[in-house]
């Protein structure tokens, strides 16, 4: 690989950027490169309605040049490419671009370039959105201001370019990191660094789940001795890789006590001061998922010097986000819960211990490289009824799961709401957690999970 120069907003000033990908993170990385004088050419090979009204609002408001529905051979005439997460190493334009000896960052890389605040990094298979914003929760009554970003759905540019325009005192980022933003990374360092969990995801992309944990890695090849990770230790995979890391260790988990915060007797206690925390049935957001999540933010937000006050506020008032595990209504006696991003099968396994009622599991849209066979075991001690598979997955989870249970193929996700209503008990819960991408029926989870509220709704 090239060697990577760093520019700095002396240096950048007429560099000729291309920016590959006019999605959300490529748009806020040109109008940052833009602000900061470069020469910027946003390309995108896609031509949908929101690529190219995002290339009219650069050309427009920006005069940033673009092109949409093409590559065409002016983004080889650069001095640095700058790529949104969902452009794959290993396409062919990358290829091409190290032919023509273009240095390529990823956009978080870029943007990291033009603060001195630091940054926590949050990541893992999942619970990194959940627990990014309880961290920021915790961090609001701290002297620090938290400033959330990242694969959350906020560009880390973005939150750059306003840091340019509105400049403010101790920031702290809290970046939500995937393994698709570290692709390209070359100095990207985070002052502290959480990783929530590991387990098999995005392997129609890493190929395999070596590739895949080493991408994982990435955010921690930069740190120094003075970094800080932060992991869960009651999950083997990080237990057993970070075993001999020289970095600062902090770990969190509910299997032993040897943690900041530990459970003893349905409670959490902090270690350092002795001092109860929160009883588990004060916590307002249920699930031992959950409290993984709440241990991992505390103790992020323990090294950094909130107030176990603060923290503890959280725990009691914090109450989710959207398409986790949602509630949604009760119908006739049957409950309906939207978990439109469980796009995992891991996630879908948590979504299913959590109910002791019979559930109708609507499972399906884009798989990721997955085998639904795992899903087999779980299935066994839980109290599945029907699976309703729809979508480009559905005959591979069926046979995947062969006759382990009831399951029914349906067209789209429209028809397994109708048959769910048709076919539930009360006392029943209908449970989407899909795991699987969404983008064969919908532009991404969220569209998915309110389009699921809605005819859920029209139900009732
Ligand atoms: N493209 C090209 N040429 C190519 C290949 C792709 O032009 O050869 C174009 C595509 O047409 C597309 C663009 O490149 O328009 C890539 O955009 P993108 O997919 O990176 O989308 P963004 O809107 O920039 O959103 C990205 C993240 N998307 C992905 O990682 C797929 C968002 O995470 C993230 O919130 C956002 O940046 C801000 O940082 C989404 C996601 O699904 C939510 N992430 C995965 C996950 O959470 O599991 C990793
Ligand atoms: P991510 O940002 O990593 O995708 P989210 O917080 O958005 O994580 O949650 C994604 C899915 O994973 C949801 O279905 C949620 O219920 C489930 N989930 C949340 N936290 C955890 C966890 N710690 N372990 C396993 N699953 C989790």
């Amino acid at each position: 690989m090239i060697k990577l120069k760093k520019y700095n907003r002396e240096n950048i000033i007429d560099k000729r950027i291309t920016v590959i990908g006019l999605g959300i993170s490529g748009k806020a990385a040109s109008i940052l490169a833009n602000q900061l004088g470069a020469i910027v050419y946003a390309s995108d090979s896609n031509s949908s309605e929101e690529i190219v009204s995002n290339a009219m609002e650069l050309m427009h408001d920006h005069h940033i040049a673009t092109e949409t529905g093409i590559h065409t051979n002016k983004i080889y005439n650069s001095d640095l490419w700058i790529i949104s997460p969902g452009v794959s190493a290993k396409s062919i334009i990358i290829k091409e671009a190290f032919n023509h000896n273009i240095p390529i960052v990823s956009e978080i890389e870029f943007a990291s370039w033009f603060t001195k605040f630091p940054i926590i990094g949050i990541t893992g298979s999942n619970g990194k959105t959940t627990t990014t914003y309880i961290l920021n929760q915790m961090f609001k009554a701290s002297q620090s201001v938290g400033v959330i970003g990242g694969n959350i759905g906020i560009p880390f540019s973005e939150c750059i370019l306003k840091e340019i325009l509105q400049p403010s005192k101790n920031l702290v980022y809290l970046l939500e990191i995937s393994s698709f933003q570290l692709e390209f990374i070359s100095s990207f360092r985070p002052y502290l660094s959480i990783y929530t969990n590991i387990s098999e995801d995005h392997l129609d992309r890493h190929y395999s789940m070596k590739e895949y944990v080493k991408m994982k890695l990435r955010l921690l090849e930069n740190c120094k001795k003075n970094n800080t990770v932060v992991f869960n230790e009651d999950d083997d995979t990080l237990k057993s890789i970070f075993h001999n890391s020289l970095l600062k260790k902090s770990t969190f988990g509910i299997k032993s006590s040897n943690h900041t915060f530990y459970l003893k007797n349905d409670a959490i206690y902090h270690s350092v001061s002795d001092k109860k925390i929160i009883k588990i049935k004060d916590i307002k957001l249920k699930g031992k998922h959950n409290l993984l999540n709440f241990l991992a933010a505390a103790t992020c937000a323990d090294i950094y010097g909130v107030k176990i006050e603060d923290i503890k506020n959280v725990f009691k008032t914090f109450k989710g986000i959207p398409h986790r595990i949602e509630y949604v209504t009760t119908i006739m006696g049957v409950e309906y819960i939207n978990d439109s991003k469980a796009t995992n099968i891991n996630s879908v396994i948590v979504a299913i211990k959590t109910y002791n009622k019979p559930i109708i599991l609507l499972l399906g849209g884009v798989n990721k490289g997955i085998d639904f066979g795992l899903l087999i075991p779980h299935i066994k001690c839980s109290s599945i009824k029907t699976i309703l598979a729809y979508g480009e997955a559905g005959e591979q989870i069926k046979s995947a799961l062969g006759d382990a249970v009831r399951l029914f193929i349906v067209n789209d996700l429209n028809s397994a709401v109708k048959n769910a209503h048709s076919i539930a008990q009360p006392g029943d819960v209908v449970l989407l957690s899909p795991g699987c991408a969404s983008f064969d029926q919908f532009k991404n989870f969220e569209d998915r999970g309110d389009f699921f509220k809605s005819k859920v709704k029209a139900l009732s």
